[in-house]
């Protein structure tokens, strides 16, 4: 037996790769480059569970495997390091979020050294609250709020092009995506005065001011969450809460909308995620047309993804907010219905959304049917017509839309039969397939054709036109919080300023305090000498959100001490973008579509090269908590045995999963775990004087005591054991329990795989013997499917494949260097100290991380042969060794034409030839 003692090897191996920065970048951009990224972390309280490295490990492995296989690899860790959190914490405990924040890095920093994970050293110190790094992320934010999009060129441009178009040509042939209302001529611009001018543009910009509502709760000085607000009153304290506008920052995201869209075709993402962000830009194809109020010049304008619906059409519906909704209701419902559009204008959408109940209200208006003469159809006000979407406001065709149909039932309106056939009692009767009936100029057609024929009709009456809409919304960029990004912005005269680039970074300035300010702004707000700019106006109170941090920081990983910009472009063009990116699912739609977002308006102002960021992408499956049970007989303090509860009364009560193995209790260290919970219990055991547990798969968490750290597996096995294990446990993607009871596998795996190296002094056993095809066959094997394992991400197979390799190695009693060498280069992406220590032994100078990966030689993996005997005429005569995956033809073709049979037929020909595959051949002469 050698000694693999892991403790002082991983130990010695993790300083070593530290102080010889092993994993650093090298500058080479000859040599190809691959760049394998994590998602982040923010760093909790908490530390990192087993859990977490599941993600870290795979693409620690990939990485190691990528630089053995000869590319320049990025492997970064930074830190998402502003966020919520922090300040919560801070404002519980008074200790500054800087300072918790440090402290929670600091321990995942240790958690990721002990794991062995081979970081690129500079990259660990990045961090997303430090200013050298947060001042690039205020940069970018001035780059937005600088440009503009134009339509026409179909990409963002610098705010000067548009400046200038206004110069020679005022609003007129401007194709911009913009809230600005009216239009000017060049002349006119030229006289506006420099404010008016500023203020116009501000209309235009990528970064803009919108003001979202919010529940402000002047007694209790805050702002609250819409669960918060119970029936117009805080659910704390019940003081009353208003509504009020609060300004916020938001970015034109909805003009890139499509090419959103139209880049996710080329990108190897989940097919899942891919959905989801589909489904959150939203496109639909349609019209917008209008309508014509009786008694009233204004008309009301729909979108509509079915306008060949049209002669279906029963009812009107605005949204609440929509402003003709004052200006059109009747004298007699006019105090009714405006009550009812303050009620439902005041909740949330995610309330109007799902709320079950159906209500609205008739305003006593009218419009005419476009191609139905005569006929007049109400106009009502209903929440389920969302202010946000389209033009909100419908044409409503319980025909065809469900919602439609459900308000019709609700209220006893029409429900007019448009499609042939079709059974108008149920809510399943959509106008989606079939025959146009009662549609005018559209009736027989399939409904297929009716949409191009409505349109084309709607534009010959000059009252519609196609449109395709989209979903997606502009996103919110501030939060009123402290512990976050401040924005380069000073407003003078009510109007933002963006700072000059000098003056980056803007650094966050220290409090003491994090209540809101005294509107509800930010804490900022009562930094009172901050707030004031030395060169006059306020600054922005507001701080960047969460998401602002991250959604950029893969740009800053290969050139983090840049000071002089965000990222050198020569380094971008080699590194970018992300070969492989991992991490959770749960950033499906936001850090993933604001990064892409990031990205692209960078590529569009000439920042970059590439104009997505992510090339592949994999989602780690969860690892779950293996939570033990012990069974108290109820009413009682008496704890019985899983082996003795059948038929007793018992209540399964959680046991911390640190203290019980394989299922087993320690007896002796529960009277002391929870606070001395069970001092005094009665634990009731097997007939072998065992307690054995009951178990229970659930989330990994504090309060089902089944959280297990990694330092203490690492402690007790070592890293390179844990590694093994966790990628052992099931393929990656998938969601799967922690169970330590395998773990010994994993730890004997390693030890049995030791000794092929090593005698019983541990002295090298390792010779210079030359392997015979049996081995070759093993090692050839076990590299190819490595490989092609690693390259698959489907590290659970390869886990059994070492296996396989040192047991078929042992049973060969395999001692040849120029088998076990490759081995350890093929084994160090999973068990990198292990194999570091074994490289050194043998007689290496060098860190195995520079080894380069054998080359897979297939014609050693070749299926062994077959010796056939031949027989001629009944007679044995020879025989001829042929590859033993022939097929039968072949084995005949590879037999006749050997040099043996050539030899025994001596010219003859054969009447026949008869193949016994795996057995004999006979020829008959
Ligand atoms: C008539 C119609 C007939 C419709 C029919 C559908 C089916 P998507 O696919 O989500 O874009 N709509 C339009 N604006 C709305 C708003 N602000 N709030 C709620 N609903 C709105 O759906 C577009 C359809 O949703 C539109 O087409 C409109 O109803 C409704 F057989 O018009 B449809």
């Amino acid at each position: 037996m050698g000694n693999y003692d892991f403790q002082a090897l991983e130990a010695k191996w993790q300083k070593y790769w530290k102080e010889n920065r092993t994993f650093a970048i090298e500058q080479d951009t000859i040599k190809p480059k691959y760049y394998v990224l994590d998602m982040f972390p923010y760093p909790s309280g908490a530390g990192l569970h087993v859990g977490h490295p599941l993600g870290y490990i795979a693409t620690d492995i990939v990485a190691r495997y990528r630089k053995n296989a000869g590319f320049n690899v990025l492997h970064p860790m930074g830190f998402d390091a502003f966020g919520l959190p922090a300040e919560q914490y801070a404002m519980e405990t008074g200790q500054h979020p800087a300072v918790t924040t440090d402290a929670n890095i600091k321990t995942y920093q240790a958690q990721f050294e002990r794991l062995g994970l081979a970081h690129e050293p500079d990259s660990t110190n990045m961090r997303t609250s430090d200013s050298s790094y947060y001042k690039w992320t205020q940069w970018i934010f001035l780059q937005i709020f600088h440009s503009w999009y134009n339509r026409k060129t179909d990409r963002a441009e610098h705010i000067d092009t548009l400046r200038a178009h206004f110069g020679t040509r005022g609003t007129e042939g401007l194709d911009a995506v913009h809230d600005f209302e009216g239009g000017f001529t060049a002349a006119e611009w030229h006289a506006f005065p420099t404010e008016r001018q500023h203020e116009i543009t501000l209309h235009f910009r990528m970064a803009y001011i919108a003001y979202t509502e919010v529940n402000w709760c002047p007694a209790l000085g805050t702002v609250l969450a819409n669960d918060e607000v119970i029936n117009g009153v805080s659910e704390r304290g019940g003081h009353p809460v208003e509504r009020k506008p609060m300004r916020q920052w938001a970015f034109r995201m909805r003009a890139y909308a499509d090419r959103l869209l139209k880049g996710l075709d080329t990108l190897q993402w989940p097919e899942s995620i891919k959905e989801q962000q589909r489904n959150w830009i939203g496109r639909s194809e349609g019209a917008n047309f209008s309508f014509e109020l009786e008694g009233h010049a204004d008309r009301i304008e729909v979108f509509s993804t079915r306008p060949d619906t049209i002669f279906g059409v029963s009812f009107m519906v605005l949204a609440p907010e929509h402003p003709m909704v004052e200006q059109i209701v009747t004298a007699d419902r006019r105090e009714e219905v405006l009550e009812y559009a303050t009620w439902a204008k005041n909740r949330s959408e995610v309330e109007r959304q799902q709320e079950k109940k159906i209500t609205g209200k008739f305003t006593g208006a009218h419009v005419k049917h476009p191609f139905l003469e005569g006929k007049l159809i109400p106009v009502w006000t209903a929440d389920y017509v969302l202010w946000g979407y389209g033009t909100g406001a419908i044409m409503a065709v319980p025909a065809g839309d469900s919602r439609d149909y459900a308000f019709a039932r609700q209220f006893g309106l029409e429900i007019p039969p448009i499609i042939e056939g079709a059974d108008i009692s149920t809510e399943a009767y959509e106008a989606k397939e079939g025959r146009f009936i009662n549609s005018g100029f559209l009736n027989g057609l399939e409904v297929k054709d009716g949409i191009r024929k409505a349109i084309e009709a709607l534009e010959a009456k000059g009252i519609g036109k196609a449109r395709i809409n989209y979903r997606l919304r502009d996103p919110n960029f501030s939060r009123q919080r402290y512990w976050g990004e401040p924005f380069p912005i000073v407003f003078q005269n009510g109007l933002p300023h963006a700072l000059p680039e000098s003056e980056l970074p803007v650094v966050l300035p220290a409090v003491d305090r994090y209540e809101p300010g005294e509107e509800g702004e930010g804490p900022l707000a009562n930094v009172k000498d901050w707030m004031q700019h030395p060169g006059g106006g306020l600054r922005e109170s507001n701080t960047m959100p969460g998401y602002a941090g991250s959604s950029w920081y893969f740009l800053r990983y290969f050139d983090v001490n840049n000071d002089g910009t965000f990222s050198a472009k020569d380094k971008e063009q080699y590194w970018m973008n992300v070969d492989l990116y991992v991490g959770g699912s749960e950033h499906a739609v936001g850090h993933l579509l604001y990064s892409r977002f990031w990205t692209k308006v960078l590529f569009d102002l000439g920042h970059i090269s590439h104009e997505e960021p992510f090339q592949k992408l994999v989602n780690q499956g969860m690892i779950q908590g293996r939570s033990s049970l012990m069974y108290r007989l109820r009413g009682t303090e008496t704890y019985l045995s899983a082996g003795l509860i059948e038929g007793k009364e018992v209540d399964p009560i959680h046991v911390d999963v640190n203290i019980v193995e394989n299922d087993i209790l320690d007896l002796e260290r529960v009277r002391t775990t929870r606070g001395g919970e069970y001092a005094d219990a009665e634990f009731v055991t097997e007939a072998d004087g065992t307690f054995r547990c009951g178990s229970q798969v659930e989330k990994m968490s504090k309060r089902y005591y089944n959280v297990v750290n990694p330092n203490d597996v690492c402690a007790r096995y070592g890293a390179d054991t844990m590694r093994l294990y966790e990628m052992f446990l099931g393929p990656l993607e998938d969601a799967k329990p922690w169970n330590t009871n395998g773990i010994e596998g994993s730890f004997r795996f390693l030890r049995k795989a030791w000794n092929l190296f090593t005698d019983d002094e541990n002295r090298v056993t390792v010779t210079d013997s030359v392997p015979n095809a049996d081995e070759l066959r093993n090692l050839h094997q076990t590299i190819g499917k490595v490989q092609d394992d690693i390259q698959n991400l489907s590290f659970n197979t390869t886990v059994a494949q070492y296996m396989k390799f040192v047991n078929e190695a042992q049973r060969l009693k395999t001692s040849s260097r120029a088998i076990l060498e490759p081995f350890l280069v093929v084994l160090s992406p999973f068990a990198p100290h292990f194999c570091e220590e074994l490289w050194q032994m043998l007689g290496h100078q060098t860190s195995i991380a520079f080894a380069q990966w054998p080359v897979y030689d297939e014609r050693h993996v070749a299926v062994s042969s077959i010796d056939y005997p031949i027989q001629v005429n009944g007679k044995l005569r020879g025989k001829v060794s042929v590859a033993a995956d022939l097929s039968k033809e072949d084995v005949e073709k590879e037999v006749m034409a050997s040099a043996e049979v050539a030899g025994i037929l001596a010219g003859a020909v054969p009447k026949k030839v008869i193949v016994v595959p795996g057995r004999i051949v006979n020829l008959v002469v």
